[in-house]
């Protein structure tokens, strides 16, 4: 869920890159990472020492005038793939805001793709979160393998729900902004959905105090 910080005066939104182990995970947030301006963005930080480390950094909104003086702050975050590390898994995912599905276009990674993608809505459940209440975008990487598995199939057999999906080549950074945006821009959309839902209840009598609308951001 967004948070508010009020010191800072940001509204704060968790981005998560999921998906198998070895799929790109950590080069996205590194690429990410290397294409922000250093003003922009917080230090690349390595949550733990495992071999499947859980990255993490923030950055502000290239937009970032959000409502009433806040900005716009994202936290991006791999989750590791390994199911030796579901605690870990189901703890990054609380509170997630938006979700990018970093698939190996390897075929030798086709089942792993299947088995994180049933893994990462169990997880979801877990946490009592639905993927339909929750921004999603698929990014198909690895696209520069000259053996890469078909786009007709990654998209029929793992995204017939028609989420948006992006071909990138995490390495090189390509398609990997894309696929951010396109992820932001839906999370502060229904971000703004949402508070204008909120608004109204208030404006109706006995309903909500302003007060505990906006603590409730
Ligand atoms: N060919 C190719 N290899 C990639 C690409 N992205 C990542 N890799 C490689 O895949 C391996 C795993 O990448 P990493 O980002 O650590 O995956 P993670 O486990 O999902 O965080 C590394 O050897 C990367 O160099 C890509 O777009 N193309
Ligand atoms: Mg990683």
């Amino acid at each position: 869920m967004s948070t508010v910080n009020e010191e800072t005066m940001e509204v704060q939104f968790k981005l998560v890159f999921s998906g198998p182990a070895l799929s790109g995970k950590t080069s996205n947030v590194a690429a990410v990472h290397a294409a922000l301006d250093e003003g922009q963005r917080g230090d690349l930080i390595s949550l733990n020492t495992s071999s499947d480390r859980t990255l993490f950094f923030d950055y502000l909104s290239v937009n970032p005038v959000l409502i009433e003086g806040y900005q716009t702050k994202f936290l991006l975050y791999t989750v590791p793939g390994q199911v030796v590390y579901n605690a870990t898994r189901e703890l990054v995912l609380r509170g997630v805001d938006g979700l990018v599905f970093v698939a190996d276009s390897d075929p030798e990674r086709w089942d792993a793709n299947l088995e994180a993608w049933q893994n990462l809505i169990q997880t979801l459940q877990n946490n009592g979160r639905d993927l339909s209440e929750i921004p999603l975008v698929f990014q198909y990487n690895k696209r520069d393998l000259t053996n890469a598995v078909p786009l007709a199939q990654l998209e029929s057999q793992l995204n017939p729900h028609g989420f948006p999906a992006f071909e990138a080549a995490a390495l090189s950074g390509k398609g990997v902004l894309e696929a951010l945006e396109v992820l932001s821009s839906e999370v502060l959309r229904r971000f703004h959905v949402r508070r204008e839902e909120k608004a109204q209840e208030v404006s109706r009598p006995h309903v909500q105090s302003p007060r505990e609308a906006s603590a409730s951001w």
